[in-house]
């Protein structure tokens, strides 16, 4: 197999991702920074099929109208000579100063609605370059203290704003929906909606639930502890998940927005089994940060093997499943079980209350003794992960 990357693999970046100057909260830029359009033609090169942005990575904060459109004439221009499109795009509602309390739920109300009407701004531009996912990362709706933020109120005014976006795009009638970010902490010391979970509650409280998904980031998860392709899993089943960011990261501390495959080699596995088992057809899209001991080289070195690494994985994955050993195995622990109802088929309640061998004469002890043959299953999948089977 070969693991050049080609247009049909929907993988894609974020401007902000390479362009990454590197600046953290002990030390400066280490990186120059780069032109947008010179990231499209790099990420084209590479074999990429998709470039995302937020408003300010375009157009720098500040800019005049004629400045923004000079911005986005040349973004447009990189991205016809490329053909890469723009699958998603998203806000920035947390560099700038005015949102050191959040954007949507900044207890300062001229800030909320400053906050939709920059939202709303961009949204006409993610429509008009042809974006079908509308990412929200609420980085600064958050607190560090307890009185400082009323959550179910803040929640109150986070159902609000969605409800007026998704009341705006469908007016606009833009075939765009929403892709919520869940984030744990950092920014803020504990943000709303840390999990996908929080996020997929959320959801289904708005007004227009079916324009709402989720965009789960790998490292957010981890950073809370959690299983993210268990929390993918779920938003699967939900039918929830709208877009997906891939990076990598090292157990339960800063977001370290590794290139994806670093970090939770394992994790990563069992995701690509996943995304590419269940039928998920959306943007394979890198969320992550080259270090900043890299110079440009490295940059697109990590970029690079963002692909690579998920393509190592696919393939690593497929033969997993395609091992007879592995489908005896998973026979073996009884995944085909699993499979089948718990109720007959035309099974009622009475029935099952009716059948002593679900209960009275069920023999609890012999079914204690069965084993699950986890061990050997899960060995199996570590063989073909690294490549000792395959
Ligand atoms: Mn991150």
């Amino acid at each position: 197999m070969s693991y050049q990357p080609t247009p049909d693999d929907k993988f894609s970046f974020g401007l902000w991702t390479v362009g990454w100057q590197g600046r953290d909260p002990f030390g400066d830029a280490t990186r120059a920074a780069i032109d947008p359009a010179e990231s499209v033609r790099r990420l084209a090169d590479l074999g990429a099929y998709g470039v995302t942005f937020h408003d300010d990575d375009l157009i720098p904060f500040g800019s005049s109208d004629t400045e923004r459109e000079a911005h986005i004439k040349r973004f447009r221009e990189a991205l016809d000579a490329t053909g890469l499109i723009v699958p998603m795009a998203t806000t920035n509602l947390f560099t700038h100063p005015v949102f050191k309390d959040g954007g949507f739920t900044s207890n300062d109300r001229d800030v909320r609605r400053y906050a939709l009407r920059k939202t709303i701004r961009n949204i006409d531009l993610a429509a008009e370059l042809g974006a079908r996912t509308y990412v929200a990362w609420g980085g600064r709706e958050g607190a560090e203290s307890g009185a400082a933020k009323d959550v179910r109120v803040a929640l109150d005014r986070l159902k609000e704003a969605f409800d007026v976006l998704g009341e705006y795009v469908t007016e606009k009638g833009y075939d765009l929906r929403f892709a919520l970010e869940p984030k744990p902490n950092e920014p803020r010391g504990d943000i709303l909606l840390p999990t996908v979970g929080h996020a997929l509650a959320f959801i289904e409280r708005l007004e227009r639930p079916e324009l709402y998904g989720v965009n789960p980031e790998v490292g957010h998860e981890q950073m809370a502890g959690l299983n993210f392709a268990h929390g993918i899993a779920q938003a699967l089943w939900a039918g929830k998940l709208f877009h997906i960011d891939l990076n990598g990261q090292s157990g339960i501390k800063y977001d370290q927005d590794l290139r994806f495959g670093a970090g939770d080699l394992r994790s990563a596995f069992w995701l690509v089994d996943l995304l590419e088992t269940a039928g998920y057809d959306g943007p394979r899209h890198f969320d992550f940060k080259p270090p900043r001991t890299e110079d440009y080289d490295g940059v697109w070195e990590s970029a690079a093997g963002c692909m690579r690494n998920y393509l190592l994985l696919k393939e690593r994955a497929a033969a997993f499943r395609a091992d007879p050993e592995v489908q005896e195995a998973l026979r073996a622990s009884r995944l085909d079980e699993l499979a089948r109802p718990t109720l007959g088929e035309g099974e009622t309640l009475a029935g099952l209350l009716a059948d002593r061998n679900a209960f009275e004469s069920f023999d609890v002890d012999a079914a204690a003794q069965r084993g699950m043959a986890f061990e050997r299953l899960d060995q199996l999948a570590m063989d073909h992960l690294l490549g000792a089977r395959g």
